[in-house]
């Protein structure tokens, strides 16, 4: 199956209409998983191994606004890409399945306040922020459900970014992927705070793409992860229902550490750790061990991110220099 043909399937007849606004506009939020996506089980379609779940980081996202052009053209951060740049070619890439006359051409332009591709999950809000400004310009009015499965068409945990707040993503059985789908855990937590700590703004050298799939080809630690994850994200939907931040906190961050396992013991190993990164492990175990609630998750790349509750919120900015938090639910 092709992604042109989930696609059709979703949209139907609606995807032969012309765009019914002038300009298409959407806000989405990056999203941090505290329990992993890592794996896929069908490569075109993104479709994982496991189901995963994630926090929405609020205002930490893209927004975009997409209008008919009289070329392709694609303008991040108010910096007009070139054609051939890397970024423009997977966003058109994406916008070509949705675009059945040829001779239709869009602006895109995308404000985006994380880091681009290190490990912040800039291609998360990405194709969230695409696909619903798509949605507005076409006056499509589809659901989150499908709207998820067409972000995940562009990139895994975009299909985690519709909508803010904790969200599960179903791994589904299908083959066409209908009911791999992600959705709102219906819990708010204001306490609940997050912690980014950039260590390196660089762009990784390995993508998530590629790490995941040479991880399921040669970990030896890979067949354990399934399994992990199963047992962590009852603990983690238990962790939400009951306000439990230490099993929220210790849950995440064993999670995080074994994905990192997975790749470590696939040839060549893969490490998105710098020494800046163990470091402030240490310093957050170190933290821990005098009595602070403390814990961090970490993704495709050396940031970490911190999680703590905002009681503890001053003591965390005084010890990590330029940890930005974002409070998830405000
Ligand atoms: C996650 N990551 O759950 C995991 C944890 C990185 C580490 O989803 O190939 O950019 O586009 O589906 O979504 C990053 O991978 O990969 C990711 P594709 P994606 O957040």
């Amino acid at each position: 199956m092709k992604k042109s043909d989930v696609v059709s399937e979703i949209l139907k007849d609606r995807l032969y209409v012309s765009p019914k606004n002038k300009i298409g506009e959407a806000y989405a939020p990056t999203n941090i998983a505290l329990c992993k996506y890592w794996g896929k089980r069908n490569q075109e379609l993104n479709l994982p191994v496991t189901s995963s779940l994630s926090i929405s980081l609020a205002d930490k996202g893209a927004a975009v606004s997409i209008k008919v052009n009289s070329v392709d053209q694609v303008i991040l951060n108010n910096v007009i890409l070139t054609p051939d740049s890397g970024f423009s070619q997977r966003l058109f890439k994406y916008i070509d399945l949705f675009r059945i006359e040829n001779s239709i051409f869009f602006q895109i332009n995308i404000q985006s306040n994380i880091p681009i591709a290190a490990g912040l999950a800039s291609s998360a809000c990405g194709f969230a922020s695409v696909i619903k400004a798509l949605n507005h310009l076409y006056a499509w009015e589809l659901s989150n459900r499908e709207l998820s499965i067409l972000a995940r068409l562009g990139s895994g945990s975009a299909s985690r970014s519709i909508v803010h707040g904790f969200v599960e993503w179903h791994v589904g059985k299908r083959d066409d992927g209908m009911d791999s789908y992600s959705e709102l855990i219906e819990k708010e937590w204001p306490e609940l705070c997050i912690g980014l700590c950039i260590l390196n703004r660089d762009e990784k050298k390995i993508s998530s793409r590629e790490a995941m799939q040479r991880t399921i080809e040669t970990g030896s630690l890979y067949p354990a992860w399934p399994a992990k994850v199963a047992v962590d994200l009852s603990l983690l939907r238990q962790a939400i229902t009951s306000n439990d931040f230490e099993l929220l906190g210790r849950t995440s961050e064993s999670n995080a550490m074994t994905m990192h396992a997975t790749m470590l013991s696939a040839w060549p190993a893969i490490s998105y750790c710098l020494p800046e990164t163990l470091v402030t492990m240490q310093k957050v175990w170190k933290l821990r061990d005098e009595g602070l609630s403390l814990y961090f998750t970490q993704d495709a790349g050396p940031n970490l991110k911190l999680l703590f509750l905002k009681k503890d919120l001053h003591f965390v900015v005084e010890q990590f220099e330029n940890v930005e938090v974002v409070n998830p639910f405000r």
